[in-house]
């Protein structure tokens, strides 16, 4: 017999729970109404209600960020509409017509392209997780987060179609010398990083779609930089001017933030590729399970180095490790749903994943990581997250 076929012949048996009501209640009466009718654009069921949150720590509306509920999410994409948003100054609204892109600098053709002209070059779609790099930072700190929502939703998985930028940057002709990259974002705050140049030629994309539609205006409408695999904030939205130079312009953003200040004083900077990091999804914090027996443990995993190629799954608070299947698409640079079958007794239980990519690096616990980093970091928390089972079905955050 197949294990899924046995999972389920265990949860009928159970004679509890969800499975053992549906067999007592006789099927509903079938409704004699009609149903609503077609409409332009698709509403979810009123029935579903997950909503990203606002993080608590914000202090201006247009200095903002919301978290996608990562328990409420299948398989490896997330919804458009539910996707993490960060603004430094909010939302603009940019009327397609009038965006341009300006590429100029140490370049022998400099260009002012038009979204139209954009969109009439090859194109290129990929699936992609992007994630910031404050992410899960409360693993640096004593304060828990209770949901997988706050402690980790700050990571949201897209398919995203656009230009491959190395196809510009032939176009506009790099002169020698050329390293970095400036680019600028068309908001109020006008976002800026400085990206070196051998990732605009590998990766590197300007997307301007995401899962089949029009970016959306908090996704950086009309225009993002989109470089797989790296942190958040390199990502620049509403995307207007790359300036192609020959050192890095120390912004902002690669000076005072997003850098993590080391135990001997000094401060790592341009820690531009994500670490490899996976969660438990579920059970995760604030949920609850409704019965012992059988439940399926699931999660993401995902690294910005490549492919995950394993995730492991403790069930006795890092005691014994077992092997989760990786649910098909594994794919580079995204988001990769694991599960693992689980007969849970009834008692506390601590549960946690560990994840290992293609490079064969492996998750630390927090304490593997704060003896390399010690704990004056704010960015690039990626430690195993553990969740505790308590006996009466509740779920809480907790720390392997
Ligand atoms: N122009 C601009 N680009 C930006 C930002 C911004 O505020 N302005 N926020 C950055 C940060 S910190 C992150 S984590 C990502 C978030 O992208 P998202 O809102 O699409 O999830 O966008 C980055 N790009
Ligand atoms: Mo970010």
């Amino acid at each position: 017999m197949n294990p899924a076929r046995r999972a389920f012949l265990r949860l009928l048996a159970l004679g509890s729970g969800a499975l053992a009501a549906c067999r007592a209640k006789a099927p509903a009466p079938v409704q004699s109404l009609l149903g609503a009718p077609i409409s332009p654009y698709g509403e979810r069921s009123p029935f579903v209600q997950s909503a990203r949150q606002t993080f608590e720590s914000t202090r201006t509306p247009e200095q903002a960020a919301s978290l996608t509920p990562l328990a409420d999410t299948y398989g490896i994409i997330t919804p458009s509409s539910l996707h993490f948003e960060r603004h430094h100054s909010g939302v603009p609204k940019i009327d397609p017509a009038q965006h341009r892109l300006l590429i100029h600098g140490m370049v022998n053709r400099p260009l002012i392209l038009t979204m139209e002209e954009l969109q009439r070059l090859p194109s290129m779609s990929r699936i992609h997780f992007l994630e910031c790099s404050g992410n899960s930072n409360t693993g640096w700190r004593p304060t828990p987060r209770p949901t997988v929502q706050a402690a980790h939703g700050l990571t949201s998985c897209s398919e995203w179609t656009g230009v491959k930028l190395s196809l510009l940057l032939d176009e506009v002709g790099v002169q020698p010398g050329a390293s970095w990259i400036l680019a600028e974002g068309g908001d109020p705050a006008k976002m800026t990083r400085s990206i070196p140049l051998a990732k605009a030629m590998d990766d590197a994309m300007l997307a301007y779609a995401q899962n089949g539609e029009p970016l959306r205006p908090e996704q950086g409408f009309p225009l993002r930089l989109f470089l797989p695999g790296w942190e958040g904030n390199s990502n620049v939205k509403w995307l207007r001017r790359l300036k192609i130079v020959d050192q890095p312009y120390m912004t902002r953003e690669e000076t005072s933030k997003y850098t993590d200040l080391m135990p001997d004083g000094r401060a790592r900077q341009f820690t531009l590729v994500m670490d490899a990091k996976s969660v438990v999804t579920h059970p995760s914090g604030g949920r609850r399970l409704a019965a012992a027996g059988f439940h399926e443990i699931t999660g993401i995993a995902w690294t910005g180095r490549g492919r995950v190629t394993r995730v492991e799954v403790t069930t006795n608070g890092g005691a014994t490790w077992q092997d989760a299947v990786l649910q098909d698409p594994v794919l580079p640079r995204a988001h990769t749903r694991f599960r693992l079958g689980w007969e849970w007794n009834g008692s506390d239980a601590t549960i946690a994943s560990r994840v290992t990519d293609d490079t064969g690096y492996v998750q630390p616990t927090r304490a593997e990581l704060v003896a390399i980093r010690g704990v004056n970091s704010n960015y690039h928390n990626n430690m195993i997250q553990a969740w505790k089972v308590n006996h009466d079905g509740t779920v809480e955050y907790a720390v392997l």
